[in-house]
């Protein structure tokens, strides 16, 4: 097998987060990698980042693959608190957590009300949040998705596709990829983003429109899981295995109302 290498990029301006993105390339892919990404921090709607860190280093594991989650498009809700509701109720989350950790990501996770550079991870049902730092969270990383995946997510999706989407989806696939991993919310903390998702282990990936109103500069990621989970073991493995989400499933554009028929 040839010689895989992770390339991250992260982004500051005075200090607060701008932007951060990473893949997992061949040697000879390195140069084009690292120039795109280096082109992203400078070119964020957060600001021009004033620090940019690039990171290359070879893998000394080889990664894991999986598919990607199954996507859905939900359509035809009155509001997101309302599909919200109904896509925790179908889910091992307490409805009313699932809905105090959406406010809290509208707010700004970390205690001082400022966004997080990673996740919470919440447990269920006490609602503890388990990451060791709340303000920095925890943040899932080697992770990419292969190529021919990629060509079919773009071919599949057309004008639906975006590059913050993909992202998202790999990453999302690889923390529910974990065992003890029921779900995970997200909300973009970039103010021009407003489609967010929850993912439901089991289920798939829920893309959700209108998550945050526009020109909104918070947002975050919770990550909800079991009591029982070895939350050392589950950071490790976020943080440090190597994953490459490989196989595309589906996109399926379905009404709030067809929800409950499709999971019953
Ligand atoms: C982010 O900005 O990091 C989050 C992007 C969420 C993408 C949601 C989607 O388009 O499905
Ligand atoms: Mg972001």
């Amino acid at each position: 097998m040839k010689k895989l290498y992770s390339v991250k990029m992260r982004s500051s301006k005075e200090g607060l987060h701008i932007s951060g993105a990473e893949r997992i390339v061949l040697e000879e892919e390195l140069k084009t990698v690292a120039i795109q990404l280096i082109e992203r921090a400078l070119n964020h709607s957060r600001g021009k980042a004033d620090f940019v860190n690039l990171k290359i280093e070879e893998l000394k594991k080889n990664p894991v693959y999986s598919p990607l989650l199954p996507v859905f498009e939900v359509t035809d809700y009155k509001s997101v608190k309302e599909l919200l509701k109904k896509l925790f109720s179908l889910s091992k989350v307490p409805l009313e957590l699932g809905i105090e950790v959406y406010k809290k990501l509208l707010t700004g996770p970390a205690p001082n009300g400022q966004i997080m550079r990673g996740a919470m991870i919440v447990a269920v049902p006490s609602g503890k949040r388990l990451e060791p730092n709340q303000y920095r969270g925890v943040r899932a990383s080697y992770l990419d998705v292969d190529k021919e995946t990629v060509s079919i997510l773009k071919e599949k999706l057309e004008d639906r596709y975006t590059e913050n989407f993909k992202e998202a989806l790999v990453l999302s696939t690889k923390i529910l990829h974990f065992n003890n991993v029921l779900g995970e919310l997200c909300v973009s903390d970039d103010p021009d983003y407003t489609i967010g998702y929850l993912s439901l282990k089991g289920k798939g990936y829920f893309r959700i429109k209108n998550i945050k109103p526009q020109g909104l500069p918070k947002g975050g990621r919770a990550i909800f899981v079991e009591e029982k989970i070895d939350v050392e073991k589950f950071i490790n493995y976020l943080e440090k295995e190597p994953f490459i989400a490989k196989g595309f499933l589906s996109y399926s554009v379905i009404s709030v109302e067809e929800l409950s028929s499709l999971f019953s």
